[in-house]
């Protein structure tokens, strides 16, 4: 069997378009996210396009059973994992700290850290057992700066720079590079998300600016994963031309 990655969050945006970077590349897949609708369209377009072979994983990453049960049940060919994407997170709400919803904490709590956790605990045995792998962790130029509102989300992603970092030395004896890519602003359904299905204000977001695409970060994490074996790039922060810092945009 040639060469396997695991993505999380391949549903939409940068999971997806990852998916697609990697088909290309004759990686065969297997594809995490909770919306089977969408990994059954996923999985059809890239089987179609590409000579690859796709496993769907329906699941969600907060649960731990779930994410288990389903890994373990995977043909045991398809444990060797040369790549894991830990990409599944997401932002909720945008609210100052004293008025913050609780829920909303504890959803990005558990999945852009727990979750993120959980995959990981699960895959990096494998990887340790073939001596080789690769995980990429996408981190956020909001793991790096804080910005208004952005409290909790903001300490999400500062938890996987920590992880990004831990988990590099902690598998250093066994062969595994360890990436972080840290974006910042990426159109995706990352902001319909953050605001609850509210797309003006999502459009909002990017109006005046080119963003990044899905497709922009997707290309970062195959340079990553590409480089020579004695190569490993530990994070690369990519920022649109318009963008300065977590707050600090060019619109025109
Ligand atoms: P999208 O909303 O387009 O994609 C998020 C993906 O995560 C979807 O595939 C979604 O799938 C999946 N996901 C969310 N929660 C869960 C869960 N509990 N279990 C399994 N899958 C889950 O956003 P992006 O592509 O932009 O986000 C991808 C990553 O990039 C996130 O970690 C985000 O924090 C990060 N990021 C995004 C930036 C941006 O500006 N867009 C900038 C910097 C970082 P489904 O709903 O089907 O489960
Ligand atoms: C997502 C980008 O700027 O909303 O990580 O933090 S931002």
């Amino acid at each position: 069997m040639s060469k396997i990655a695991l993505i999380t969050g391949a549903t939409s945006g940068i999971g997806a378009a990852c998916a697609d970077l990697l088909a290309a590349n004759s990686y065969h897949l297997i594809l995490v996210g909770r919306r089977a609708n969408k990994l059954d369209e996923a999985a059809l377009k890239l089987t179609k396009r590409y000579e690859v072979e796709v496993k769907k994983v329906v699941a969600d990453v907060r649960n731990l059973e779930e994410i288990s049960a389903c890994f373990e049940a995977l043909p045991s060919g398809w444990k060797k994992i040369d790549i894991l994407i830990n990409n599944a997170g997401l932002s909720q709400g945008l609210d100052p700290i004293h008025q913050g919803d609780i829920a909303d904490w504890n959803t990005m709590i558990d999945t852009n850290v727990k979750g993120l956790l959980y995959v990981t605990r699960l895959v990096s045995p494998w990887m340790v057992a073939q001596k080789k792998g690769h995980i990429v962790n996408i981190g956020s130029i909001a793991g790096h700066e804080v910005y208004p509102n952005g409290n909790v989300y903001c300490a999400t992603k500062a938890a996987v720079d920590a992880l990004n970092k831990g988990m590099r030395i902690d598998l250093l004896p066994y062969g595994i590079k360890v990436t972080a890519i840290s974006p910042g602003m990426v159109e995706t359904e990352f902001s319909k998300v953050r605001f609850k299905g509210d797309e003006g204000r999502a459009r909002k977001v990017y109006e005046g600016l080119d963003p990044l695409t899905a497709g922009d970060v997707a290309e970062a994490v195959w340079f990553a994963v590409s480089r020579p074996a004695h190569v490993n790039i530990n994070e690369m922060l990519i920022m649109p031309a318009a963008q300065a810092s977590a707050t600090i945009v060019d619109r025109r």
